[in-house]
């Protein structure tokens, strides 16, 4: 997969991407991220890429033109990409825009700042994503939630048991507690059907816990998934 990111901190883009599993995804030219500035495509003299509000009111909003020319330099050079903007305005991000998004053979990300884009910016792009209801200071953070989202989908970045696991045994659902050693810490111990070697029973157990945590903290999803299967 091919992800570009325009933005006006590229800086923020260097070591998130370069840790684990995303870091191996490039090694293994599963994935291949470019990070583009923004402001390297500003035409006057101090390359100015926001400007104040038409209509007034506080704050700065980005200029349209120095993402409408780099988004055209990202195009030329890396083809035509699924573009997203990412904004509180956007639809939500969920698992399943993850699934159809890592379909796709190349994403776009474009990142505003200050108090957004020129609305004009939107009719440039396919898609329009925010990540959830709070307010960040820029669409960065958000881009960053969406590659480690889709990346672990793609066929190669992530073991393949693992994904399997998810999509079956726990498929909406929270998780079931998990422990590894030591068997006692400070008193702590680990539940004794998990050293049992039943395997059977410990599939069980997991699916209890599985449906007594998402009961009591996300009753939301099982009324989803009652709505599903029912
Ligand atoms: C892009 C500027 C900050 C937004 C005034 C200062 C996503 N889930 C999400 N929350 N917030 C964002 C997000 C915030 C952004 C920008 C995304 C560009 N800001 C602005 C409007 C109100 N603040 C987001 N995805």
């Amino acid at each position: 997969m091919k992800i570009d990111i325009l933005t006006i901190f590229p800086e923020y883009f260097k070591t998130p991407f370069e840790q684990s599993l995303i870091a191996k995804a490039k090694e293994k030219s599963l994935l291949d991220i470019d990070i583009w500035d923004i402001r390297q495509f500003s035409k006057d003299k101090h390359k100015t890429v926001d400007d104040i509000p038409y209509g007034g009111g506080c704050g700065m909003v980005m200029k349209v033109e120095p993402i409408y020319d780099c988004l055209n330099a990202v195009e030329a050079k890396n083809g035509k990409g699924y573009k997203i903007a990412l904004t509180p305005k956007g639809k939500r991000f969920t698992q399943e825009i993850a699934e159809k998004l890592s379909s796709k053979e190349h994403l776009i990300f474009v990142c505003g700042r200050y108090e957004g884009m020129d609305e004009r910016v939107y009719h440039f792009v396919d898609d329009e994503i925010s990540i959830g209801d709070y307010v960040l200071m820029g669409g960065e953070a958000a881009a960053i939630v969406i590659v480690e989202a889709v990346t672990r989908l793609i066929k190669g970045v992530v073991g393949k048991d693992k994904s399997v696991e998810d999509e079956t045994f726990t498929k909406g659902l929270l998780e079931y507690p998990q422990y590894t050693r030591p068997y006692d810490f400070l008193g702590y111990k680990v539940p004794d059907v998990l050293i049992s070697g039943d395997h059977k029973k410990i599939e069980e157990w997991r699916r209890l816990q599985s449906l007594e945590i998402t009961k009591k903290r996300r009753p939301d999803l099982l009324k989803k998934l009652g709505a599903k299967d029912a």
